[in-house]
C-alpha cells in the first residue's frame, strides 16, 4: 500500500493532513513550495490539472479535492471510525455535512475572507456565511452533540472543524458560542495536535505563522 501526499503547509492540505494523522497508516509527504510554483509544473499538473494542493496518489490512483479525499480515505481505512458506511441511518446526514462543508460554508466562508459584495442569497447555492453557521449550530444541539452525528466522530466532523478552524484563525467566523464550543472539544484530539506540530516544523522559517492560504 502506498499513499502519496501532496502538500504545503499553509494551505487547505492541513485538513487532509489531519485525515492522514487520525489514520494512523504510514504516507509520504512531498512539499510543494507554492511561492517557487512547484505546483504549476507539467509533472504537478497530470496530477492535479489545477496545479492546486492538496493532492492523495494511493496505490496510483489520484484524488483531488479536500472533501473528496477524506471522504475517500475514511472508506478506505474503516478501522479509523471516520466514515459512515452505505446502510447506516446516518449515512445520508455524514454525506450533506461533507458537501455542505465543501459546497456551501467553504465559499461562505471565502466570501467573508475577501469581503465580497453578497449576493442574493436565494440565487446563491451557499446562501449566506450567517445562514451556513445557523444550519450548523442548530445540528451541534439537534445531535446532542459532542459531534455533529452525535457521540461519534466522523470525517464531516473533521471538515467541518478544519474549515471554521481556519475561519477562526483569520478571525473572520461570527461569534458562535456553540461552534466555538466544539471547536475546542475537536482541538483535543492528538491527531489533530500532532498534525499542527508536523505542519509547523514543516513551515519555511521565514514565512509568518498562519493556517491556509
Ligand atoms: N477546491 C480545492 C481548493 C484547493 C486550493 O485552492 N488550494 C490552494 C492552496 S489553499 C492552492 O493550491 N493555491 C495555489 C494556486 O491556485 O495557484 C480543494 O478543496 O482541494
Amino acid at each position: 500500500m502506498s499513499l502519496k501526499f501532496y502538500h504545503w503547509p499553509m494551505s487547505r492540505g492541513v485538513t487532509v493532513h489531519w485525515m492522514l494523522e487520525e489514520l494512523g497508516v504510514p504516507y509520504e509527504t512531498v512539499l510543494l513550495d507554492l511561492r517557487k510554483q512547484e505546483h504549476k509544473t507539467p509533472e504537478f499538473l497530470a496530477i492535479n490539472p489545477m496545479g492546486k494542493v492538496p493532492a492523495l496518489e494511493h496505490d496510483g490512483a489520484v484524488i483531488t479535492e479536500v472533501a473528496a479525499i477524506c471522504c475517500y480515505l475514511a472508506e478506505v481505512f474503516p478501522q479509523a471510525g471516520l466514515a459512515v458506511p452505505p446502510g447506516d441511518p446516518a449515512r445520508g446526514p455524514y454525506l450533506k455535512w461533507l458537501f455542505f462543508a465543501a459546497g456551501c460554508v467553504e465559499p461562505a466562508l471565502v466570501d467573508r475572507l475577501l469581503a465580497r459584495p453578497e449576493g442574493p442569497s436565494g440565487a446563491l447555492g451557499y446562501g449566506s456565511l450567517e445562514a451556513v453557521l445557523g444550519a450548523i449550530t442548530r445540528q451541534l444541539h439537534d445531535s446532542g452533540g459532542p459531534n455533529l452525528l452525535g457521540d461519534r466522530f466522523t470525517a464531516a466532523d473533521l471538515l467541518l472543524s478544519s474549515l471554521l478552524r481556519w475561519a477562526t484563525a483569520m478571525k473572520i467566523l461570527p461569534e458562535a458560542p456553540e461552534i466555538e464550543a466544539w471547536l475546542t472539544r475537536v482541538e483535543a484530539r492528538p491527531a489533530l495536535q500532532s498534525s499542527i506540530r508536523k505542519n509547523l516544523e514543516a513551515m519555511p522559517q521565514d514565512e509568518p505563522v498562519s493556517e491556509g492560504s
